[in-house]
């Protein structure tokens, strides 16, 4: 089972911040900005790649609602999707990163 797999099991703990079926959002363990959420799938899904768009259509709205519910729809924020190896990806279960939380410099903070 995948680490974030074990998360949604609850074998591991996670700083939750909104969760409904499908879906969870939780604080990244190693933020990379005053806000760090990553949004992910309860169902394991490897990368972004291989996302069925139905399913993206569902975690849309989802994502919307953790903006709003950190209040970070006001703001302003940044979503990143690391995808396989050259993109960076170190666990291989589809996640967003949702930063946010201070004026972000582009690309990096
Ligand atoms: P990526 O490089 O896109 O695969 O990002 C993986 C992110 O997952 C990285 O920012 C650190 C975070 N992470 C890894 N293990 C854990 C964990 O056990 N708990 C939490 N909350 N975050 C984790």
């Amino acid at each position: 089972m995948c680490i974030f797999c074990k998360i949604v099991a609850g074998e591991i703990p996670a700083n939750k911040v909104m969760e409904n079926e499908e879906f969870l959002a939780f604080h990244d363990i190693n933020p990379k900005a005053p806000i760090h959420i990553l949004i992910i799938p309860k169902h394991h899904v490897e990368n972004f790649q291989s996302t069925p768009p139905e399913l993206m259509a569902k975690m849309t709205p989802f994502i919307q609602e953790v903006a709003k519910k950190l209040e970070l729809d006001k703001t302003g924020y940044r979503l990143i999707v690391n995808n396989g190896e050259d993109g960076g990806q170190e666990v291989m279960h589809l996640h967003f990163h949702m930063l946010g939380g201070a004026k972000l410099s582009w690309p990096y903070l």
